[in-house]
Formats: C-alpha cells, structure tokens, sequence
C-alpha cells in the first residue's frame, strides 16, 4: 500500500547491501643509495609510525627487499604512494613506493 489508502503496491528495499572496500598494502622497496634515516623519516611523516616502529619497517625492507608501511583503502594507498614518490623525487633519492591489493 501507499500509506494513503490507495490500494497501489509500493516495493521498498528495506536492506541495502554495503560493500566492504577492498584494501592495498602500501609498500617500500629497497635500493643501495636512499639513506636509512630518510626512509625512517618516511615512515614518520606519510605513515605516522614512531621511531621505534619506523625504523623497524626499515631495516626489514633493507634486509627483505620490501616491507609494508600499512594498509588502506585505494584512494588513500594511492596518495601515500603519491606523496612517498615526490618527496623521495625532490630530494634526489630512489626510494620506491608500490601498493597492491590485499
Ligand atoms: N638499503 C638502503 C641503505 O643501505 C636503506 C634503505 C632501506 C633503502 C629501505 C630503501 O626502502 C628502503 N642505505
């Protein structure tokens, strides 16, 4: 019914499906030349890690070859990625930054 006595049948969609976001890992990859207090800078200034943690995200890319920084939903892994790559650029480092899907 209407809800006014008009006898016409209404459909109402009484639950909607709500769709987890997919996730990224956000992820640095070593190289021989950025300089290790610049990527635990990094970690410091784009993923909000203290020294501690910072630095240990360091050293396992340093001794693995990659390491995730966090993890997150596209558009915001995709400005980490943005931000790492120019700050890393401007100050004439290599340091790469990837994300891939969870
Ligand atoms: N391997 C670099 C060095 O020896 C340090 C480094 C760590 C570089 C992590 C990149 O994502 C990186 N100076």
């Amino acid at each position: 019914e209407d809800g006014k006595g008009n006898g016409v049948s209404v459909i109402t969609r009484t639950r909607k499906k709500l769709k987890k976001p997919s996730l990224y890992r956000v992820l640095l990859l070593n190289d021989d030349y950025t300089p290790m207090e610049f990527v635990v800078h990094v970690l410091e200034r784009f993923f909000f890690k203290d020294r501690e943690a910072a630095t240990r995200i360091m050293l396992h890319v340093h001794n693995h070859g990659v390491g995730e920084c966090g993890v997150f939903t596209y558009e915001v892994a995709e400005t980490k990625v943005t931000q790492v790559m120019d700050f890393a650029r401007q100050n004439q480092h290599p340091l790469q930054c990837v994300m891939e899907k969870k």
